[in-house]
C-alpha cells in the first residue's frame, strides 16, 4: 500500500487541512500518516474566536521516529502552514524523507490567500518563503491569488487566457514538473483549473456555484495528490478531483447548509473509490 504523510493543521469543524486529507486519501487505498501542524476548533476563514495550539515543535520529531522505524513515504503533502518555522520545518521532512537516495514524490499546495488577499495572521512576507518551498516541490496547486502572491504577478478579477498561462510560465520556473492553478473561471457560472506538465497544458472546468465554500481547495488537492501517488496522470488525477469537488459543493448548495463549515464530500467517498478504479 502507498504512503502519504499528510502535513497540514488538523481543524475540527470546517471540513479542510487534516479532516479532508484523511478520509479522502484513505477512500483512494492509501494509508495516510498525518503530521499535525496545529489544532484549532474550526478554520480561521470568516470564524470568529476559535482556538488555536501551535505544535511546530512535534512536527520534525514526529518524521524522525517514522524513519528510525524504517517508514519513508511515497509521498509527502503539504497543505496549510502557520508560520515560517512550519514552511522550514516541512523543508527538512523532504530532506529527511529523502534520505539514502529516496525520492519521495513531493506536493505543495500553499494554502495562505483568496479573493486577492492573504489569509488573517500571514504577512507580506509569506509567499515569498512559500515559493521558496515549492521550489522542492513535484506538483504545486495554488490559486489565482497564492500564484500571483508567489510570483510578484498583479491579482485580477477578470482576466483572460493568457494572463493563466503567463501565471503558469513563471510558476513552472520555480517548481518541480506540475503546475495546476485552481479557482480559473472565464464565464459566469464556470469554475475549473489549468494543468500544465510542461509537455502538455490543459484546462478543466465544471459548474460555478455562488457563494464561498471553504476547505474546497484542500479536498481538490488531496484528491490530486492521492491519484498521482498512484501513478494517475496529472491531467486525469485533476479531473477526477475537479469532480469530486464540485459534487460535494453541489450537495452543499442545494441543502443550504453554512458553507463556512465545510461541503458535503463525505457522501461522494464511494463514488470516487470507484472513480479511481476507472481510471488506467
Ligand atoms: O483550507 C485552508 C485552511 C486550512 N487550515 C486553516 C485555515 C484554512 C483556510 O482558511 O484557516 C486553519
Amino acid at each position: 500500500m502507498k504512503r502519504i504523510a499528510a502535513i497540514h493543521d488538523i481543524s475540527g469543524v470546517g471540513k479542510c487541512s487534516l479532516t479532508a486529507a484523511i478520509p479522502i486519501i484513505s477512500a483512494l487505498g492509501i494509508e495516510v500518516n498525518p503530521v499535525p501542524t496545529a489544532i484549532l476548533s474550526t478554520h480561521t476563514g470568516d470564524i470568529k474566536g476559535y482556538t488555536f495550539r501551535d505544535l511546530t515543535d512535534e512536527i520534525l520529531p514526529i518524521c524522525r521516529h517514522w524513519t528510525e522505524l524504517g517508514i519513508y513515504p511515497d509521498t509527502i503533502y503539504s497543505g496549510y502552514l502557520g508560520s515560517r518555522m512550519q514552511i522550514e520545518a516541512v523543508k527538512k521532512i523532504i530532506d529527511m524523507f529523502s534520505e539514502g537516495g529516496r525520492n519521495p514524490f513531493v506536493a505543495v499546495d500553499p494554502a495562505m490567500a483568496d479573493s486577492g488577499i492573504l489569509y488573517k495572521g500571514f504577512d507580506s512576507d509569506f509567499p515569498g518563503m512559500m515559493a521558496a518551498l515549492c521550489e522542492k516541490a513535484d506538483i504545486i496547486v495554488p490559486n489565482i491569488t497564492e500564484a500571483c502572491l508567489m510570483t510578484g504577478t498583479r491579482y485580477l478579477e477578470e482576466y483572460g487566457r493568457e494572463y493563466i498561462e503567463d501565471l503558469t510560465d513563471k510558476l513552472e520556473i520555480i517548481t518541480g514538473k506540475y503546475v495546476v492553478i485552481t479557482g480559473v473561471s472565464f464565464e459566469e457560472g464556470k469554475t475549473g483549473c489549468f494543468v500544465s506538465d510542461k509537455t502538455r497544458r490543459e484546462y478543466f472546468f465544471t459548474e460555478k456555484y455562488p457563494g464561498t465554500y471553504y476547505g474546497t481547495g484542500d479536498i481538490f488537492a488531496s484528491v490530486l495528490t492521492g491519484l498521482m501517488t498512484k501513478g494517475k496522470s496529472c491531467f486525469d488525477s485533476a479531473q477526477t478531483a475537479l469532480k469530486f469537488t464540485a459534487d460535494s459543493i453541489a450537495d452543499t448548495y442545494r441543502s443550504k447548509t453554512d458553507p463556512r463549515f465545510g461541503v458535503a464530500f463525505e457522501k461522494y467517498l464511494p463514488q470516487l473509490t470507484q472513480l479511481q478504479e476507472d481510471l488506467q
